[in-house]
C-alpha cells in the first residue's frame, strides 16, 4: 500500500494490556520498516473504576514484558508508561499524541475486549480523521458473525446447543459424528466433595516470582495505588509467553486428572485445589485457548487424565468462554442495563476486604484480597449468591468484580456476572436464578464447620444469613419467576412455610439489609 506523502508511519498498530500475543491479526503484514507498535499504560484503565493491586501489577508486567519480547522480533514500539510525564492518561488521548507525532496512514488493531474502550477509540480516530482497521481476534475459536449465524432464530441462546456445535465444528472430543464416551457432558460426575477428610495435601499451581519488570511495576503500584483493595505481597502470576506455557504444563501435569470431580467443592485456605488458574493467562492472551483444549486432550490419550476432567476442563474453554464472549457482543451496550430482578442495593463493604462473621465470604473475599482470585463455585455460589440474595444492583456487581479479579474483563465478567450469577438479563445465560440457601454451602464446603451461624436456620440470632435470605428472595421475586422450569420445587417449599414464619424471616431479612447499609455487619 503507497505511504501518503510526508509519511514515515503506515500503520500505527495498538496493542492494548489484553491483546498479548505475537501470533495475533494485528500483525499480519506487519512491515518493521514502515509498521510500529503503539502499547498505552493509561491512568484512565487504573481508575474507572477502584483495582485490586494485583490487577494493576498483572497488566502492567504482562504488557512491559510483551514489549520487550516485541522489541527483541526487531518491532519498533513507542510504550507510554504511566508514569511519563507527557502521558494523557487515556486511550483516546494517547492516540492523538502518537497520530499527531508519528502521522500514520492508518491505525490498526484487533476487536478490543471491552465496549466502552472500542467506543473510545473508534471516536478518536474519527476526530483525528485517520482510518482505523478493526481485525477479528482469532484467540477465540468462535468468531462473532459465527457466534450471530448461530443465535439467528433461536428463542433462546443456551450453552449446551452452542457448545455441542462447537465440538462438532472444531472435532473436539469426537468420535466420529458421536460425542466421545457416548456424552456431551459428566456432569453429575464432577459435583463431588471432599467430605470430613478434607483433600489431603494438592500441589498448588507453579509460582512465578517477580522479575525485575515485574518488582518495579510492583514498587509502581504500592506508590500510585496505596488505596486500592488488596495486597501484593503474594504476586505470582505468570507474566510472559514462557510462564503461561509452564503454567499450562504444571496444571495439565498435576491438576488436571482431578479437576473434574471436585470442580464444584470448596475448601478454607484452599483457593485453588484442582482449578487450573490459567484464566489470567488465557485473556492476556498469553495462552491461546486452542493449545489448552489440545494439551487436555493429549493427556486424555495418554491415560494421563480421565474423560470427565477432560471434557469438563474443555467445556468450559470451547464452551463456556467462547460463549459468554458470543453474548456480550451480541447484546451490547444494552445488555449492562438489564436488571429483570430491579435490584437495588450497594454492595457491602465487607465484600473489599473480607471483615465479615460469615465465614464462606471470610474466606473467599479473603482470597480474593490475597490474590485475586476465587475458583468458579465460590464466583457463583457464594459472592454472586450473596449479592443476588441480598438483592445488589447487577451492574454493582459487576464493577466490583472487575475491581476484584485478576481475570476480569468486560466481555467475560459481564456475561457471568451480570448474567449467571446475577440472573439480571432475565434469563439470556442462565434459565433460572442460581438461589440457594446456606444448605449448599454446607454440602459442598467445610466452611459452615467453622462458622457461628448455623446454615440450617432462616431465623433466630444465630440463623445463616444465606438461608434467611434465600427464602426472603424467593418470596420477594416469587412473581417474576414463578413460570421458570425448575423454579417449581423451590417456591413449592416456600408455599410450606406458614405466614408467622414467613413474617420472621421477612423481619430478620430486612435486619441484615439494614445493617449491611450501614456497615453494622461487618
Ligand atoms: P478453571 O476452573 O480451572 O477453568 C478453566 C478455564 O475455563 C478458565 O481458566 C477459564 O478460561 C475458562 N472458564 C471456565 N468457566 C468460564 C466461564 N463461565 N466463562 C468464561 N471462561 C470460563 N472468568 C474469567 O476469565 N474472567 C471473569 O471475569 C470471570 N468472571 C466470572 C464471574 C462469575 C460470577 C462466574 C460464576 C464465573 C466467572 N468466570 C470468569 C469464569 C470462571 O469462574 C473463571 O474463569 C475461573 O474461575 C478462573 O479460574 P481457573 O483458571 O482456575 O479456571
Ligand atoms: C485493566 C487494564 C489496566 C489496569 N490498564 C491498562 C492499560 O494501561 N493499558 C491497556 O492497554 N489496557 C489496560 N487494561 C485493560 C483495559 O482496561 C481493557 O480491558 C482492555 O483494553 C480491553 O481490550
Ligand atoms: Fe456461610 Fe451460612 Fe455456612 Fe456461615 S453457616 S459459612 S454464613 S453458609
Amino acid at each position: 500500500m503507497a505511504q501518503a506523502a510526508g509519511s514515515e508511519t503506515r500503520h500505527l498498530v495498538l496493542v492494548l494490556g489484553d491483546q498479548l500475543d505475537a501470533c495475533s491479526a494485528v500483525f499480519d503484514g506487519f512491515d518493521p520498516q514502515t509498521d510500529v507498535v503503539l502499547m498505552m499504560e493509561v491512568a484512565e484503565e487504573a481508575t474507572y473504576i477502584p483495582q485490586h493491586k494485583i490487577r494493576l501489577a498483572l497488566f502492567f508486567s504482562a504488557m512491559r514484558h510483551f514489549r520487550r519480547a516485541l522489541e527483541e522480533r526487531g518491532f519498533t514500539v513507542h510504550y507510554a508508561t504511566l508514569e511519563d510525564a507527557d502521558n494523557r492518561g487515556t486511550f483516546a488521548a494517547e492516540i492523538e499524541r502518537w497520530v499527531l507525532k508519528k502521522r500514520p496512514d492508518r491505525l490498526v488493531m484487533v476487536q478490543p475486549g471491552d465496549c466502552r474502550v472500542e467506543q473510545a477509540i473508534r471516536q478518536a480516530a474519527k476526530a483525528l480523521n485517520v482510518p482505523l482497521e478493526i481485525r477479528a481476534d482469532r484467540h477465540f475459536l468462535c468468531d462473532l458473525d459465527t457466534f450471530r449465524n448461530h443465535a439467528e432464530g433461536r428463542r433462546s441462546l443456551r450453552l449446551e446447543t452452542f457448545y455441542r456445535d462447537m465440538r462438532r465444528r472444531h472435532g473436539v472430543l469426537m468420535a466420529g459424528d458421536d460425542p466421545e464416551g457416548g456424552q456431551w457432558n459428566f456432569d453429575k460426575d464432577n459435583r463431588e466433595s471432599f467430605g470430613a477428610g478434607g483433600p489431603g495435601p494438592i500441589r498448588s499451581p507453579q509460582s512465578f516470582q517477580p522479575d525485575t519488570i515485574t518488582r518495579d511495576v510492583i514498587a509502581m503500584v504500592e506508590r500510585r495505588f496505596a488505596a486500592s483493595p488488596g495486597t501484593l505481597a503474594h504476586f505470582d502470576y505468570p507474566v510472559t509467553r514462557d510462564d503461561a506455557l509452564a503454567a499450562l504444563r504444571d496444571f495439565i501435569e498435576h491438576r488436571l486428572p482431578n479437576f473434574g470431580r471436585y470442580q464444584d467443592a470448596m475448601v478454607s485456605g484452599q483457593p485453588y485445589l484442582y482449578h487450573a488458574r490459567l484464566s489470567c493467562v488465557l485473556n492476556l492472551h498469553l495462552l491461546n485457548p486452542r493449545e489448552a483444549i489440545e494439551a487436555a486432550i493429549d493427556a486424555y490419550r495418554a491415560g494421563h487424565a480421565p474423560l470427565n476432567s477432560v471434557e469438563g476442563f474443555v467445556r468450559q474453554i470451547l464452551g463456556w468462554r467462547e460463549y459468554v464472549r458470543g453474548i456480550y457482543w451480541l447484546k451490547m451496550p444494552s445488555y449492562a442495563d438489564l436488571n429483570a430482578l430491579d435490584a437495588t442495593l450497594p454492595m457491602p463493604a465487607f465484600m473489599w476486604t473480607g471483615e465479615t462473621e460469615m465465614n464462606c465470604l471470610r474466606q473467599a473475599v479473603g482470597q480474593l484480597v490475597d490474590h485475586a482470585y476465587a475458583h468458579h463455585i465460590q464466583r457463583l455460589m457464594v459472592l454472586g449468591l450473596f449479592a443476588m440474595l441480598l438483592g445488589v444492583h447487577p451492574y454493582e456487581v459487576h464493577r466490583w468484580h472487575m475491581s476484584m479479579y485478576a481475570d476480569a474483563i468486560d466481555w467475560v465478567s459481564l456475561p457471568n456476572v451480570l448474567g449467571m450469577s446475577q440472573y439480571g438479563d432475565g434469563g439470556i445465560v442462565g434459565s433460572k436464578p442460581y438461589a440457594a440457601s446456606g444448605n449448599y454451602i454446607n454440602k459442598m464446603s467445610d466452611y459452615c464447620a467453622g462458622c457461628r451461624f448455623d446454615p440450617k436456620k432462616a431465623t433466630g440470632d444465630d440463623a445463616c444469613p444465606f438461608t434467611t435470605l434465600y427464602w426472603d428472595f424467593l418470596a420477594r421475586n416469587r412473581q417474576r419467576i414463578a413460570g421458570l422450569r425448575h423454579m417449581g420445587y423451590q417456591l413449592r417449599n416456600l408455599d410450606r412455610k406458614d405466614d408467622a414464619e414467613r413474617r420472621k424471616i421477612r423481619q430478620r431479612a430486612d435486619g441484615l439489609k439494614s445493617d449491611l447499609a450501614s456497615d453494622a455487619y461487618l
